[in-house]
């Protein structure tokens, strides 16, 4: 076994945590109370799911994906005490952007949310003459202001690093198309400034490996990244295309720190699928989605927040070592 120690980052006591249940082999559990968000936790949502939380004050806040009960895809702001109770507010995000031709865009999902340089940054799936990766920031979670987009359409699944690499800031992102992607692999860009992006660099594809798995159609990555001593642990989706559509689960790779684009290890089998009536039930049926990660560096404990079958959030728990060490005997390509 490896040290509990692995994380680097804050310590987080207040993070939201349940031990693995008794018997339990798995390598990630879900928590009792789920779908700890339900679709409905604000009356004028449809459902409210692949979504961010970080810590914020003396609890949390997030950008959460509510589509309206009109079905338009809308981010949210909303604020918990304990991770698990949720106050979500009625009305959009109204982005501030000095720029026209880029502000109030239609409409925006998949938010994700990071702490970088004292401020709090959140990317999504904007609209721009087609998919791109929105890309905006906030100190307060009451004024948030609109940046550039970071790449050309299409694209989506933009998930930026806590920390520069080098001297530049870093985005992973997945290229994609007009419209649901038969294929996605993920890549890696750097930006001096987060307006400018370039060096673009390939991290990983879905696996075709010429056999049937879970990840065989396209993988994109889920929460921020979390920094380790043995590397980045990058908690991803991937998707295998079935008689039925689309099946989404959760998996684990391994990033190098000064080369995020080298992958270390990843994991063969998902570390979470959709078995729960609520993951396989709903607007699209069969998907788990991870959007964010808290992690407490003290006790290495990880709690993953993901979009259950596009309608209503999940919290799912691990321990950092352990992932780790289940990486290390389930690498494979
Ligand atoms: C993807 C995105 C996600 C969604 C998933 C499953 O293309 O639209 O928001 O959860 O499909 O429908």
């Amino acid at each position: 076994m490896t040290t509990s120690k692995l994380i680097i980052g804050n310590s987080l006591p207040n993070i939201p945590w349940e031990d693995k249940p008794e018997g339990r082999t798995d390598v990630v559990w879900r928590c009792s109370k789920n779908p700890v968000i339900p679709r409905h936790q604000s009356p004028t949502a449809n459902s409210i799911y692949n979504s961010a939380v970080v810590p914020f004050k003396d609890g949390f806040a997030g950008v959460f994906r509510c589509d309206n009960r009109a079905r338009n895809m809308t981010i949210r702001r909303g604020f918990s005490k304990d991770g698990l109770n949720f106050h979500i507010e009625d009305d959009n995000i109204d982005f501030i952007c000095d720029d026209p031709e880029i502000g109030h865009f239609i409409e925006g999902y998949d938010p994700r949310v990071i702490q970088l340089d004292g401020k709090y940054y959140i990317t999504w799936c904007n609209t721009y003459h087609g998919w791109s990766i929105g890309v905006a920031w906030t100190e307060d979670f009451e004024k948030f202001y609109q940046m550039e987009n970071a790449f050309l359409p299409y694209n989506r699944n933009g998930v930026l690093f806590p920390r520069k690499i080098g001297d530049r800031y870093a985005m992973l992102s997945r290229p994609s198309d007009t419209g649901h992607t038969p294929f996605g692999d993920i890549w890696y860009t750097e930006s001096p400034d987060l307006t400018f992006w370039g060096k673009h660099r390939h991290v990983m594809s879905s696996r075709r490996n010429g056999t049937v798995n879970w990840e065989m159609t396209k993988v994109g990555a889920g929460p921020v990244p979390i920094e380790t001593t043995e590397g980045w642990l990058m908690i991803y989706h991937g998707v295998i295309t079935t008689c039925n559509g689309f099946t989404y689960s959760m998996g684990v790779a391994l990033l190098d720190l000064d080369e995020p684009w080298k992958v270390i290890y990843r994991a063969k089998p998902s570390i979470l699928a959709p078995e729960e009536l609520y993951e396989c039930v709903g607007n699209t049926p069969n998907v788990v989605f991870p959007c964010a990660a808290l992690t407490d560096a003290d006790t290495g404990r990880i709690a993953i927040y993901y979009g259950c079958a596009d309608t209503c959030t999940g919290l799912a728990f691990t321990q950092a070592d352990e992932l780790v060490d289940f990486l290390k005997e389930n690498s494979g390509v």
